[in-house]
């Protein structure tokens, strides 16, 4: 038999890579959410072709404009709270539970890696919990006092007056994400950046990889002597460092790669 050739040699050779980790790093980004959904970001029918980042995802914004910000971000919890974890968040997830060296760093902001690992009969105890890199879509943070809870309540933002306060000192509520300009919080990329130096392997997945710091990960653990896997439809900054490049969607080719992986132990 002649030997594989295209798509599956890749998920072949993936396959291989992922199998001889001890360590694996799980970058995962809007793509790996879209089959549920869920827009990304960029592209066509991304979220940043109908509004316009400064208006809407910047402390600036906030700052001028609060009711319109909790106004989108109403819709876009609404949006998630409709959709459902892929295939690939569902597989994902039991592949990771039960093993310490792999880990999740996510940069969306939706639940639905948790939702997947409920979604394949995860239990708790069995696997950490992703990272989430640019924060949750259901949290909320005081900008007086800085207390930060889960917000799941329906967001009235029909005028100022209407907006989410903090239970303990009154102040306004914003969305617990990370905007343009701000930080991440510092422990969490601590986090991230130590799996990504000790990683064997770093799997990226559905990510355009142009937003920083999340898009250094992967570098960092290509530069730690680790091999970098990318899955995305398409070719982005990443592709150049990835060993191997997966290119179709999370929710087909995830669940074969990671059995394959399996296979392979
Ligand atoms: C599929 C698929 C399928 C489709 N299957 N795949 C160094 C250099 C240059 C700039 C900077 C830098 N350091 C900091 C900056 C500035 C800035 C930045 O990176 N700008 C670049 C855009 C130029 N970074 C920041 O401001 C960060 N803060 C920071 O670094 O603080 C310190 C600092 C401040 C100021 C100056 C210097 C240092 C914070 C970044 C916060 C990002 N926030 C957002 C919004 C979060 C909240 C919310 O959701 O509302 O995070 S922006 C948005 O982009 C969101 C995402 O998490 C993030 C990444 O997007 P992602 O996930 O890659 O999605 P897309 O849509 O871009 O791509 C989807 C991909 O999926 C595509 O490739 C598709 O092909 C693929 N796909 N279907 C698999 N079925
Ligand atoms: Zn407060």
């Amino acid at each position: 038999m002649s030997a594989p050739t295209g798509r599956s040699s890749g998920v072949a050779r993936a396959a291989a890579l992922l199998a001889g980790a001890e360590r694996v790093l799980v970058l995962t980004g809007a793509g790996m959410s879209a089959e549920s959904g869920v827009p990304t970001f960029r592209g066509a029918g991304g979220l940043w072709k109908s509004f316009r980042a400064e208006d809407l995802a910047t402390p600036a914004a906030f700052a001028r404009d609060p009711r319109l910000v909790w106004e989108w971000y109403g819709w876009r919890r609404s949006v998630v709270a409709e959709c459902e974890p892929n295939a690939a968040h569902i597989a994902l997830a039991g592949w990771c539970a039960s093993r310490p060296g792999f880990a999740i760093v996510t940069q969306n902001v939706d639940d639905l890696h948790e939702r997947g690992a409920d979604a394949a009969g995860v239990h708790e105890d069995d696997a950490d919990e992703p990272l989430h890199l640019h924060g949750s879509i259901f949290r909320a943070r005081c900008t007086a006092c800085g207390i930060e809870d889960e917000h799941r309540d329906e967001v009235d933002a029909s005028s100022l007056a209407s907006l989410p306060r903090c239970g303990s000192c009154g102040g306004l509520l914003r969305p617990a994400v990370v905007w343009f300009g701000e930080s991440l919080d510092p422990d969490t990329l601590e986090e991230a950046m130590s799996l990504a130096a000790e990683a064997d392997a770093c799997l990226v997945i559905g990510t355009s990889g142009v937003v920083q710091p999340a898009a250094s990960l992967a570098g960092v653990t290509r530069d730690a002597g680790g091999v970098v896997i990318e899955l995305n439809p398409e070719v982005t900054p990443l592709s150049s460092i990835a060993d191997v490049a997966l290119r179709g969607s999370a929710a087909e080719i995830l669940p074969a790669l990671l059995r394959a992986a399996e296979g392979g132990r």
